[in-house]
């Protein structure tokens, strides 16, 4: 077993009260600003190509592309969701875990090979996402929409209250790590060589697929549905499924998604307990990501993983969780 610490300090549990007034003072109209949608018509643009190129990448799977090409594909999609969910996700944006450098590196490569933004805008985001749910100043507030939670929020202008308070949202920490400023300086050249360059070599030079194939099937097909599920965790999973540990908020246990975002689905987990390295009380259960972790724990260049206790687990399931509507249940 890899080292583990259980209930981070100060973090055992938090109470809900002071999300609640967080979202009680936004909801005040005094405070909420005045807010016209204003649409990004470059990224109405690209992300149309991206997912019209990604029907054509399919139509050519089941045509002219090898079978091995599509097998690459997927193994590649494996690999960047791991910088989006053990990298951006569990490592820089909650901390859940520590990280030597050849890691950190890693992840922050794949991440590249994910194109969701760099680190750093990533893990702000998310952070004020998780401060700040279903509210004006969540970025992907899924109260206004699956649309906009899943995709619409990257095609708009974002809601003042974003700006207003995400400045509230301490960062710095992310840019103290040279690989985040690294990687942030120099995003989209490191993008073109790891999201479109490498993926589509890698069938080429391994068994002699067209560049033409490779580039639509496990270049553009790959990220769309990349980008499609990791956003799912965003919309579906902020309104379909079950709510174990916190039926008071949105986020939900989704096995679909869990599925496809390898391990990232048990959200009403999460939201509830964001410092859990494995963003689930079931370790290693259908969560590639976590496999993951444990196995860079073996080696030694992951290191103080948190975890929460059953008991604490327990105690929030009888507290706040959907069966405490029904206590003979327990
Ligand atoms: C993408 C991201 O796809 C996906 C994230 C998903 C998250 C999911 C989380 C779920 C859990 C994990 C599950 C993982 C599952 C993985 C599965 C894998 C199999 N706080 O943004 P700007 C300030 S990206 C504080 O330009 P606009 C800041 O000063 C796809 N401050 O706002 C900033 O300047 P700077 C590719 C903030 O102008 C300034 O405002 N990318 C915050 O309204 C301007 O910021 C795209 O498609 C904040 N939160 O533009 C679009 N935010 O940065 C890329 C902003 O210099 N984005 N500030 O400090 C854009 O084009 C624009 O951001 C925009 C908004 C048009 C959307
Ligand atoms: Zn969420
Ligand atoms: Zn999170």
């Amino acid at each position: 077993m890899p080292p583990l610490i259980k209930n981070c300090p100060g973090e055992e549990d938090k109470d809900i009260t002071s999300v609640v007034d967080a979202k009680d003072h936004l909801q005040d109209k005094s405070v909420t600003q005045e807010y016209k949608r204003q649409i990004v018509w470059r990224n109405v643009v690209i992300m149309a190509y991206f997912h019209l190129a990604a029907l054509y990448g399919l139509y050519l799977v089941f045509t002219e592309g090898q079978w091995k090409t599509t097998v690459a594909a997927f193994i590649m999609y494996w690999i960047a969701g791991l910088g989006i969910t053990a990298g951006a996700h569990r490592l820089w944006a909650h901390k859940s875990y520590k990280a030597k450098f050849p890691l950190r590196m890693i992840l922050m490569i794949f991440n590249c090979m994910a194109f969701e933004n760099d680190i750093y805008e990533w893990s702000r985001d998310h952070r004020v996402h998780h401060k700040y749910s279903e509210t004006d100043a969540d970025p992907h507030n899924a109260l206004r929409g699956f649309f906009f939670s899943h995709v619409g929020w990257l095609l708009v202008k974002k809601h003042p209250e974003v700006f207003r308070q995400g400045k509230k949202v301490d960062c710095s920490d992310l840019l103290q790590d040279p690989v985040v400023r690294f990687q942030r300086r120099y995003y989209l050249p490191l993008v073109a060589i790891f999201c479109f360059l490498i993926p589509t070599l890698v069938p080429m030079v391994l068994f002699g697929e067209t560049w033409w194939n490779a580039f639509f099937i496990a270049g553009i097909l790959r990220l769309v549905v990349l980008l499609n599920m990791t956003w799912l965790v965003n919309s579906a999973a902020h309104m379909w499924g079950n709510r174990p540990y916190d039926k008071h908020i949105n986020p939900s246990e989704n096995l679909l998604v869990t599925v496809g975002a390898i391990g990232e689905g048990f959200h009403n987990y999460h939201h509830t307990f964001p410092w859990d390295y494995r963003a689930s009380e079931f370790g290693v259960k259908i969560n590639i990501s976590t496999i993951f972790i444990n196995l860079m724990a073996k080696i030694g260049w992951a290191y103080d993983l948190k975890i929460v206790s059953e008991d604490v687990i327990y105690q929030r399931k009888l507290r706040t969780g959907e069966l405490s509507d029904h206590p003979h249940q327990h």
